[in-house]
């Protein structure tokens, strides 16, 4: 603590001011799966600041909720009223040509109206995602912070409404090399709310989340379900849940204590798979234990204080030897990676771009996205799972982030938990990614291998993997992750970052991984109608020779179960600053315009066409022993 002098002003000379926003984190622990739930907007016009300072966390600012700027006593540097209208869910990048740089605070504020619907509800403020610190305070009073730029969170705001509110939203967009991501990404770091604001309603004792899926013991005839309730205090909520699946004739009763029930139930889905995504739906119903009896009806129901209701489909995803196998039967994922970021809007989006996107993916005979580098918008995984789309999904544990800093690993772990607890009802999800390209190091296998136990911990119906970097002095597949992993991913660039081709057919002989292997990218840059010769960089005839030679070689090699190229759309990247580039990623199969393919597009047609043929009369069965 610094020695403080009579003089001293604690809004000036405060370096350390940040830290009373980081005592009350918003962390998975609180997320409240929000599915089918009634919501309300915030969305639309908030007045915002860019506050390069940082002066509203270190001064205060949001204390004075309740005074306007004409009717205070003392001269006061904000003025919320007048600021200028901004959109939320936008990225302040595009939103103002001033902003296209700017990387400190955003603050931004509205008011609300609220009345209570019935006695006793509890009001939830949900974020779907802002980046990349975000300080939420409501009237005058810290809610608290988050950290993560891609992952939802939300606060139990009931304690501090009132009837009419102020919000304040600082978003803290400043990289740090002690963060997930850190500051160094060959993506745009966009700032601001982003992604949808709502308010959700909910009753004093509630059905907080609920994980449904087949259970994953190759029968394909149980369905699991664990659910959790919380009320004012989780330990004392006793009482029972109702599981109802009309469609397979489920009605199951759950007993509820501690605030948790399991339960297995037998039952024959029709399986979810990309040719044919089948859904059901789900409710859930919760009743407190003395409320029970007296709610039991004649059909076996009860009248229930509170319930949801979902839509969710049954598949099972295994790995054998070194295949990948979906329902009992071997596939091929013919996918390609996409970054969120778009031409006009950068990583907000919608379902009519979500649905583009896979319709795209369609037209290249693929059936799997890797959603690169960090979790996309919760509707894409809603989307794919009706569209019939596999997909990866990842944190951004990218490159070199600090493996030997407990805090970093707090920080990776609580984004994966939000993305696991967002997404593990959604069919589409079979892979989670806990990382990309990050050199083999004692810290890092630490960090890594705890991210993948934790995973399987919380989900233990899907493949665990991440994006790995090859051995490039053995020429080899190897690196110590692997043993944690279901399915090692790797990244290559032979052919563009190493010209020498040849590296790569040497590499998949001289390896025995054991596991199936996902080449997570490969590719090249080249500039939209530039043209040339199969030598000259950055042209579309070097990008389409290349794809023609990697998916040769991969054709060749038993152990590829998949493939995802770098990647389907150009996208923003300061890093990239030559002729070609102009802040742009070149390597996508279509330009930053999402329309205009490029000649590689339909080398990647031609491999998966090829490669659909073979899914559609498979010859291998997980029960028939393929091993190597
Ligand atoms: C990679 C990274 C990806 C980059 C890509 C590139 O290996 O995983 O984020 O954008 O290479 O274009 O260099």
């Amino acid at each position: 603590m610094k020695e403080k002098s009579g003089n001293y002003q604690s809004d000036i000379h405060n370096s350390g001011y940040e830290s009373e926003y980081l005592e009350s984190m918003l962390e998975s622990s609180d997320l409240i799966n929000i599915a089918g739930r009634e919501t309300e907007s915030l969305n639309g016009k908030w007045n915002f600041a860019e506050d390069l300072y940082d002066t509203c966390r270190r001064a205060h600012w949001f204390r004075g909720e309740s005074c306007g700027f004409s009717d205070a006593q003392v001269p006061l540097d904000y003025d919320w009223e007048s600021w200028e209208p901004i959109s939320v869910p936008a990225v302040w990048n595009l939103e103002k040509h001033e902003l296209h740089y700017f990387e400190g605070s955003g603050v931004y504020t509205r008011t609300f109206h609220y009345y209570p619907k019935s006695k006793g509800e509890r009001l939830i403020l949900r974020f779907e995602g802002a980046a990349y610190r975000t300080s939420v305070f409501l009237n005058g009073k810290l809610i608290g912070t988050h950290d993560g730029a891609s992952t939802p969170f939300n606060a139990d705001i009931s304690d501090a409404v009132k009837t009419f509110n102020r919000i304040i939203v600082v978003a803290d967009a400043g990289r740090n090399p002690l963060r997930i991501p850190m500051e160094n990404t060959d993506w745009f770091n966009y700032g601001g709310i982003y992604r949808d604001v709502y308010l959700v309603r909910l009753p004093q004792v509630y059905i907080k989340d609920w994980f449904i899926r087949l259970c994953p013991d190759g029968t394909f005839s149980n369905i699991i379900a664990d659910i959790d309730i919380q009320g004012a205090d989780k330990s004392y909520v006793y009482g029972k849940a109702l599981l109802e699946i009309k469609e397979l004739r489920i009605k199951q009763e759950i007993d509820i204590s501690n605030g948790k029930g399991s339960v297995k139930v037998s039952a024959k889905p029709e399986l979810w798979n990309p040719e044919n995504p089948k859904l059901y739906d789900v409710e859930i119903s919760f009743c407190k234990i003395d409320e029970f009896k007296a709610s039991k009806q004649k059909d076996g129901g009860f009248k229930s204080s509170d319930n949801v209701k979902d839509r969710i489909g049954f598949r099972e995803i295994k790995t054998k030897g070194q295949e990948i196998f979906l329902n009992g039967k071997k596939i091929f994922l013919r996918g390609v990676c996409v970054h969120e970021d778009h031409f006009a809007l950068g990583k907000t989006t919608n379902p009519e771009i979500i649905r583009q996107t896979i319709c795209d993916l369609k037209e290249m005979n693929g059936n799997y996205f890797r959603l690169a580098h960090y979790p996309h918008d919760g509707r894409f995984a809603r989307i794919a799972d009706e569209e019939g789309v596999l997909l990866w999904e990842e944190v951004p544990v990218y490159w070199a982030v600090a493996f030997d800093n407990a805090g970093t690993y707090k920080d990776a772990e609580n984004q994966l938990c939000e993305l696991i607890l967002r997404d593990r009802n959604r069919a589409s999800v079979i892979i989670w990614s806990v990382g990309n390209e990050n050199a083999d190091t004692d810290s890092r296998l630490g960090f890594m291998s705890a991210l993948a136990k934790k995973a399987k911990e919380l989900d233990d119906s899907r493949l665990v993997s991440a994006a790995c970097l090859i051995n490039h002095e053995k020429l080899k597949i190897e690196d110590r992750l692997s043993d944690f992993l279901d399915v090692i991913g790797i990244n290559e660039y032979y052919g563009w970052y190493d010209p020498e081709f040849d590296k790569l057919p040497r590499i998949l002989n001289n390896s025995n991984p054991g596991k199936p292997v996902l080449v997570c990218e490969f590719g090249g840059d080249a500039r939209s109608g530039q043209r040339g010769s199969v030598d000259d960089l950055w042209t579309e005839d070097r990008q389409k020779r290349l794809y023609e030679q990697q998916t040769e070689t991969f054709k060749k090699c038993s152990y590829i179960a998949g493939t995802t190229p770098w990647i389907l759309y150009d996208f923003r990247c300061p890093r990239r600053l030559n002729r070609y580039q102009e802040k742009f990623n070149r390597k996508g199969l279509i330009d930053a315009d999402r329309v205009t393919r490029k000649p590689a597009f339909y080398v990647m047609q031609k491999f998966y066409e090829e490669k659909k043929q073979i899914d559609c009369f498979p010859d291998t069965d997980v029960n028939a022993d393929n091993s190597v």
